[in-house]
């Protein structure tokens, strides 16, 4: 039986705006079925999820997104899509902790719905990363530009993605992680 003090399973969370692109890079890189929470967008959801830039979305993810990838056989990463929608901040204080870091997908078209996810993780020294989604008009933006647009420090990495493709989300998450093993202060020999 394997000896459960050699599984390290990572948590990594997935967060920005309504409609950045979360389930979906959740869904394309999960080995499971994805834990989805997502729910026909009913008439309570009209006034309170801005849907004007993002009008074929039919769906509101209602609490999270789960996913697992299996890296080999002692590491586990778990990916938890936090709710875009304001009134489930309450749910990040849990999630977050012991957490390797966070994803912060971009909709340039809408960097604003951002913010709130920077500030958070800015202000809890947690390590992200900007993953600016290929929505129509991504690439008319160059990094200087998106780094001034949300304010980013020197360090903080950003990167081009397309959350459909597996091989994308996994770019960055390798880059999440070597960002927090580059802040992790080395181990003294
Ligand atoms: N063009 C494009 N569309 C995307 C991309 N990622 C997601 N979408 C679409 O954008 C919409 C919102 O994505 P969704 O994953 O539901 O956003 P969430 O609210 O952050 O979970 C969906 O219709 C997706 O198919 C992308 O990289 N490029
Ligand atoms: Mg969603």
């Amino acid at each position: 039986m394997r000896d459960r003090s050699e599984l390290y399973p990572l948590k990594i969370l997935v967060a920005g705006g309504f409609g950045v692109g979360k389930t979906t890079l959740v869904r394309a890189l999960s080995e499971i079925e994805p834990l989805l929470t997502e729910q026909q967008m009913t008439e309570t959801s009209v006034g309170v999820d801005d849907t004007r830039a993002v009008p074929d979305k039919r769906t509101t993810t209602v609490a999270m997104d789960f996913g697992r990838i299996t890296v080999d056989d002692s590491l586990i990463l778990y990916l938890f899509g936090t709710p875009g929608q304001s009134r489930f901040w309450f749910m990040w204080d849990e999630l977050s902790r012991g957490s390797v870091g966070a994803l912060v997908l971009v909709d340039l078209r809408r960097v604003d719905e951002c913010f709130p996810a920077i500030d958070y993780f800015e202000n809890r020294r947690i390590p992200y990363v900007i993953g600016v989604n290929t929505f129509p008009g991504a690439n008319d933006h160059d990094e200087e530009a998106v780094r001034d647009a949300l304010a980013l420090s020197p360090e903080t990495p950003v990167q081009w993605i397309d959350a459909r493709e597996a091989s994308s989300g996994i770019a960055l998450l390798v880059r999440l992680v070597e960002h927090a093993l580059s802040r992790t202060a080395p181990v003294p020999t």
